[in-house]
């Protein structure tokens, strides 16, 4: 579907031109230091039912992928446009839900008027203390903007404006597409103005398929950079095919296979001429390592020789 039938189908959200602004200058100024930047998508979308929405179609998806994958880029010296799901997982934050420091963080009493003065026991919030330190580095070096989607129409307006800002960056710009999406929605022509009443017996839904974004984004909205998908599935019988299938028809760079139920620990990363496994062992697993930070190794190497063979 083109840009211009995007636009009529799904209503642009408020504030997508101030975004389309904020992410255009973000973008060109880390291009300017000759910084990657990579757009991280994070988290599923959410599909109204109703004109004034009452019920939703969900996702399971908690954003977990794309918050740790985004740490691991920042690590890695990438400038780092984070498109999430609001409320969904967010990088360096996502370990430590309000739970955890509600109780282990107490007002000290020692800090001068006008501050405010935290103590806790290291051992009660392990990893707090580094993850807030890079926090703030990215956020002070400029190198991490978060911005935000629930509903479908919102998540692909912005990921539209996010390509066509990353796009001057040539290939040095990477798309990192973990967001689940749906693949159904009701065109807003043809949604009950209304909420649907129970009494009329048992609901019958006809959903639209969403029009795949990868199409305009390889051929239109940014032809020059390094883009990976993800392809989910639950029966690991067919997760390879279906993985190559994508690949074929978008001719993009990567797709990342991934089964839902061992989602955490395997990944098949797929080119056109390769295929390789990554794995976390039982030991890895304890001692905390996550799958990202190897598939962000892994990627961030292919990206330099996409990089070096386009030049
Ligand atoms: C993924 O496959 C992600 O790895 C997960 C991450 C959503 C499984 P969590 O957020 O899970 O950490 O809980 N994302 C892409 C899913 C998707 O919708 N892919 C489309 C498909 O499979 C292709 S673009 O058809």
């Amino acid at each position: 579907m083109a840009a211009v039938d995007l636009v009529a189908e799904f209503p642009q959200p408020a504030g997508a031109t101030r975004w389309a602004e904020v992410m255009a200058r973000f973008a060109a100024g880390l291009g300017s230091q000759g910084r990657r930047v990579v757009l991280v998508t994070s988290g599923g979308t959410k599909v109204p039912l109703e004109a004034r929405p009452v019920r939703f179609l969900d996702n399971f998806s908690s954003g977990r992928r794309g918050a740790t994958s985004a740490e691991a880029f920042l690590a890695a010296g990438y400038g780092v446009l984070f498109l999430y799901r609001a409320r969904s997982a967010f990088p360096f934050a996502h370990r430590f839900p309000p739970q955890t420091w509600l109780s282990a963080l107490r007002p000290s009493g020692r800090a001068p008027p006008g501050l405010l003065s935290l103590e806790a026991e290291e051992k009660s919030l392990p990893g707090f203390a580094a993850a807030l330190r890079s926090y703030q580095e990215a956020e002070a070096a400029g190198t991490f903007l978060a911005v935000e989607f629930t509903t479908l129409a919102d998540y692909l307006h912005l990921l539209q404006a996010a390509a066509q800002a990353l796009n001057p960056l040539g290939s040095s710009a990477m798309f990192y597409l973990a967001a689940a999406v749906s693949d159904f929605y009701v065109p807003a022509s043809e949604m009950p103005k209304h909420k649907i009443q129970s009494s009329g017996g048992p609901l019958q839904i006809t959903m639209k398929m969403v029009p795949k974004m990868l199409s305009p984004l390889v051929k239109d909205w940014a032809p020059q950079a390094f883009i990976i998908s993800f392809k989910l599935e639950t029966d690991p019988a067919i997760v390879i095919d279906r993985a190559r299938n994508a690949l074929e028809i978008y001719r993009h760079q990567v797709v990342v296979a991934n089964i839902l139920d061992s989602r955490r620990s395997f990944v098949v990363i797929i080119t056109k001429d390769s295929e390789t496994e990554l794995l976390l062992s039982e030991e890895e697993v304890e001692k905390g390592i996550e799958i990202e930070e190897k598939l962000v190794d892994d990627l961030q190497s292919r990206h330099t020789a996409f990089i070096r063979d386009k030049n």
